[in-house]
């Protein structure tokens, strides 16, 4: 019997928006749903499970949603419609029925994107690949932003988006509060006595719970705990889930937005990145969501500033400049770091309070908040100098919210500046006095954020010289790095010999796996 269907609307498991480019203008009587859980997306890298289950559990809810409207959604599941690629389950949707043409909105990564391409040529039909509109500005935007320029700075592409959107503009044309950035009143740490509220978190219901009973028998390769699993699923929890964030911590927000503490995993975070990444929700409803807090009196402005600067400001810029450097963007070794991923990533046994907090909450909750990811990690793996292919597999896998046109900006241009500046005017290389300054993580370290050298020196100290001092004929000429240099050019002969040598006593023992062997009580007293 011919098909009803000529064409097939393919909608991939971060495209779980029913305004998404591709289903816009679809039609339930012409039109054929395909989704799929091939092979390929759940073994590009190791994910943690909770980001398997989250975006299964979404993806099948999602076509739940659309089955109640009516359309016919071909899913091939991967317990009994098993596809290796999304090309595989094209060509079986293909072979099932009469289609004349496939209409896709474009992916997330070159990696889907090279595949997508092949399509016309693979089964000789119409593909049309749509722009995702579900930004604040177009990719021609970004491209527009960069071409006259040498530096691509976020701030002014930011700036550009406020005066295009009318988010947090007076009708003057002038910011509102009368200056675009409040960055200065968000640095605080967070008192003993202020103790952050819970996150909303969602009970699994039948379909949720399914998958995370068979997440570990099936996928063996997959990592990370399960049981902490809360994360919405659908549409309407994630829009509870924003409703939560801006009642009860986006007034806090911004104070507290750089602090780290042993006391709370998610301080004032909103905890929204993988609904915004798989579709769930809007920038646009999320940023007029805060906007509106602000001028209802119930968030101050350096939140709600510095909340929508994450959204409207980051978000856009690293998309952008993800798509317009291109698919080699991520091969390249700036400093040449070679250093491998040490075990510790893989199961937070580490003696660096930091991050065995880091990357132990990583490993428990699929989540770190951005300076736990920037500064603690990203920074540790700036300083020993790891290598940074295999950095960003790291945070491509470990993180709820992480695909690749957000995560390889992030990790190789911000953290890593393994891109040589292309997106970060510095390296963001700290010591431990940073960490110090902004945790309560030193507390209960084993070593002193406060000394530099001897068995229990924090580590962090010795390694922030020897980075700059082995990277100097790449940094040295840095405008933003000219007070380090001065501070290291200044040091007596004797002490930049005891510190290098404490970072490469340090670097050995990482290579050795021997970290674990905490320093002798006579050493630290
Ligand atoms: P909030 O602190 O509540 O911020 C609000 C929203 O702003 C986030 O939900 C997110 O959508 C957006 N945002 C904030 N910072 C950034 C940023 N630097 N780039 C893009 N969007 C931003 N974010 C991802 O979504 N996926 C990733 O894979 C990812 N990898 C990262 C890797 C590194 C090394 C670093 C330093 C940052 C990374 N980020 C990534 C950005 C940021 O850390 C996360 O978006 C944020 O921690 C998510 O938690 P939240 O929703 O509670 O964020
Ligand atoms: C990350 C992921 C995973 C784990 N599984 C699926 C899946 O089964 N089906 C799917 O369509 N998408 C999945 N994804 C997200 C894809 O990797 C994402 O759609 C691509 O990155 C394209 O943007
Ligand atoms: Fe981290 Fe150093 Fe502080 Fe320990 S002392 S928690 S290693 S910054």
């Amino acid at each position: 019997m011919k098909s009803r269907f000529q064409t097939i609307r393919f909608v991939l498991g971060d495209q779980l928006t029913r305004g998404v480019s591709s289903l816009k203008d679809a039609d339930p009587d012409r039109d054929l749903i395909v989704m799929a859980e091939p092979r390929s997306e759940a073994t590009y890298v190791a994910h943690h499970r909770q980001k398997i289950v989250m975006i299964l559990s979404a993806m099948r809810h999602f076509a739940d949603e659309l089955r109640d409207e009516g359309f016919h959604v071909e899913y091939f599941d991967y317990q009994n419609r098993k596809t290796k690629s999304f090309t595989d389950a094209l060509k079986a949707a293909i072979a099932e029925h009469d289609i004349q043409q496939v209409i896709v909105t474009e992916p997330g990564e070159w990696r889907v994107r090279h595949e997508i391409d092949k399509w016309p040529d693979d089964f000789d039909i119409s593909v049309d690949v749509r722009a995702d509109d579900r930004f604040f500005s177009p990719l021609s935007g970004f491209e527009d932003f960069a071409k006259d320029r040498k530096e691509l700075r976020m701030e002014y592409f930011y700036r550009g988006l406020r005066r295009d959107t009318g988010i947090l503009m007076e009708p003057d044309g002038k910011p509102v509060g009368g200056q675009w950035n409040f960055d200065h009143d968000n640095r605080k740490s967070l008192p003993d006595d202020v103790t952050p509220p819970s996150p909303k978190t969602f009970a699994p219901d039948k379909i949720t719970q399914e998958l995370l009973d068979r997440t570990e028998d099936d996928f063996p390769d997959a990592l990370g705990n399960i049981a902490s699993f809360g994360w919405p699923v659908t549409r309407k929890e994630a829009l509870r889930a924003l409703d939560h964030f801006i009642k009860h911590r986006l007034p806090r927000f911004g104070d507290y937005q750089d602090a780290m503490t042993v006391k709370s995993a998610t301080l004032y975070h909103s905890l929204i990145s993988p609904c915004l990444n798989i579709g769930l929700l809007l920038p646009d409803e999320v940023c007029h969501a805060a906007e509106k807090a602000y001028h209802d009196g119930k968030a101050p402005l350096n939140a709600v500033e510095g909340f929508i600067r994450q959204i409207l400001g980051w978000r856009e810029y690293v998309r952008g400049l993800y798509w317009y450097l291109g698919p080699d963007y991520g091969n390249g070794n700036h400093f040449d770091a070679k250093r491998p991923l040490p075990a510790f990533f893989w199961d937070g046994d580490v003696p660096m309070n930091c991050l065995k907090q880091a990357i132990g909450e990583t490993l428990e909750n699929a989540y770190a908040h951005h300076i736990q990811r920037l500064m603690v990690i990203g920074n540790f793996s700036l300083l020993a100098g790891l290598n940074p292919q295999e950095v960003c597999e790291w945070y491509l896998a470990v993180y709820i919210d992480a695909f690749e046109w957000v995560e390889l900006p992030n990790t190789f241009g911000m953290a890593l500046y393994a891109d040589g500046g292309k997106m970060a005017s510095k390296p963001y290389a700290a010591s431990g006095k940073y960490i110090d300054r902004m945790s309560d993580y030193c507390q209960g370290c084993q070593y002193n954020p406060r000394k530099n050298t001897g068995a229990d020196a924090c580590p962090f100290n010795a390694l922030y010289w020897h980075f700059m001092d082995r990277n100097a004929k790449k940094l040295g000429n840095n405008p933003r790095l000219g007070m380090p240099y001065r501070n290291w050019a200044r040091m007596r002969d004797d002490k930049k010999r005891d510190l290098i040598d404490q970072a490469e006593a340090f670097l050995h023992k990482l290579d050795d796996d021997k970290l674990d062997a905490s320093p002798s009580q006579a050493d630290l007293f």
